[in-house]
């Protein structure tokens, strides 16, 4: 039979040091027992210190990378990562409403945890409006969710209107990253489900600076499970808990912020 192997996308931007973005998702995919294959959308030169510089891949590059892959493999799930700018935000919509590349997980990558901007500030308004909606899921981070639900988050029952809101906005399953308090000993994430279905998934608070890449793994996971045929929320479910083992068993690689060990179980 051709084509049967669980084959998963990320469109998403290349991180030199193989923490995040495009090189995350691939440890993820192949971690996860799925074929991943990934439309690059941008370069960042980064380190564990940061990232220094980056440039945008031109549009129709972009597009020919999603063309020879539609035209040969059978994609069950895709993700989005870093989409940099307008420009490349709105050339991405148009590919994905092009092909069918399956599932879309949204990660609405806008800034780094160390404060380095991934989208620009002008094309929030795109992915507010037609990108989000197009998604399965979304899995926006807490600095994420205020921007794109603009709404300041201050407690849970903040996290729940903020889901709510973007709902109502026509996301259909939310998936929001919890942020740690600085002094509780667990970090929580909160799900709302397109059924209304809501809950929140608990993960012991880890103190390590090896958390780079965390985000794109998460929606990564999810990517790859939903390949495999599991539900929304089985796939959120399996893809919070992996991320925590990654997490949970770093390995020591770079002087500052390091990514997680994506061979953890
Ligand atoms: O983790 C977010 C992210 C996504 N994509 C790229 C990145 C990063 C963070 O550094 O470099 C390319």
């Amino acid at each position: 039979m051709t084509n049967e192997f669980p084959q998963v996308l990320t469109i998403a931007g290349s991180d030199c040091d193989g923490s995040a973005g495009m090189q995350a998702d691939m440890n993820t995919f192949f971690a996860r027992d799925v074929y991943g294959m990934s439309v690059l959308t941008a370069c960042v030169a980064g380190n564990s210190y940061g990232i220094e510089d980056s440039v945008t891949l031109a549009p129709d590059f972009i597009a020919k990378q999603c063309e020879v892959l539609a035209k040969d493999f059978k994609i069950r799930a895709v993700k989005t990562g870093m989409l940099a700018d307008l420009t490349t935000i709105k050339s991405v919509i148009e590919l994905l409403k092009e092909y069918d590349f399956g599932k879309l997980v949204v990660d609405p990558v806008i800034i780094t945890k160390h404060g380095n901007m991934l989208l620009e500030e002008e094309a929030y308004d795109e992915l507010r409006t037609n990108l989000l909606p197009l998604a399965d899921i979304i899995t926006p981070n807490f600095y994420e969710t205020e921007k794109i639900a603009e709404i300041k988050l201050s407690n849970e029952t903040d996290i729940m209107q903020a889901a709510e809101i973007l709902q109502s906005d026509g996301v259909k399953n939310i998936v929001i990253k919890g942020k740690h308090d600085g002094q509780s000993n667990v970090v929580k994430d909160y799900v709302r489900l397109e059924n209304g279905k809501s809950f929140w998934l608990s993960h012991p608070f880890v103190d390590t600076e090896h958390i780079n890449g965390t985000g794109d793994t998460l929606s990564a996971c999810i990517v790859a499970e939903l390949a495999k045929g599991f539900n929304v929320e089985d796939a959120i479910r399996i893809a919070v808990k992996y991320t925590y083992e990654c997490i949970a068993h770093p390995i020591s690689v770079g002087h500052k912020f390091g990514p997680i060990n994506h061979w953890a179980k």
